[in-house]
């Protein structure tokens, strides 16, 4: 089954928009089978951007996410990924349709509320860089016989 990295960044935790971006996800049908509060160092935030280290924005981005704890999860389900990247909208907020996350709750680009990997393969790199297998719970919903 389809896995994807979700993180709410500090602007989302601090702003009281944990449940809310949870219920989305949620009632949509997916599973979340790993989350955890934290703080994040430096050394991780510099790897989860790595693509971005030569932009302009990379010194301000790791910054803002070291600066308040962040949630971090994993969620299950067919086509998560690029699901879940809709549901969170598009990268500027201001860009974003009304109905999307960042659409609803967000203004600047620098506080976009959330992250959502952008493809399978860097879903899987980025579980295995936030995440052991072992804080991974593979779950069966009880409602599974009426999503799929
Ligand atoms: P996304 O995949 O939608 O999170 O967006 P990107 O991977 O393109 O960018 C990662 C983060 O860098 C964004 F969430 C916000 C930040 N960013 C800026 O601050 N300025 C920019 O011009 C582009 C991105």
């Amino acid at each position: 089954m389809e896995r994807t990295f979700i993180m709410i960044k500090p602007d989302g935790v601090q702003r009281g928009l944990t449940g809310e971006i949870i219920k989305r996800l949620e009632q949509k049908g997916f599973n979340l089978i790993g989350m955890k509060m934290m703080s994040v160092s430096r050394e991780l935030a510099e790897k989860h951007y790595d693509v971005h280290r030569d932009k302009p924005f990379f010194g301000n981005l790791v910054e803002f996410i070291i600066s308040a704890p962040v949630v971090a999860m994993v969620w299950e389900g067919e086509g998560v990924v690029a699901s879940a990247r809709k549901i969170i909208g598009a990268t500027n907020p201001l860009s974003a349709e009304p109905g999307t996350i960042r659409g609803d709750y967000g203004i600047s680009i620098g506080r976009n509320l959330i992250h959502g990997s952008d493809a399978v393969e860097t879903a899987q790199r980025e579980i295995s860089l936030w995440f052991e297998e072992t804080e991974l719970s593979s779950w069966e919903a009880a409602l599974k016989t009426w999503i799929y």
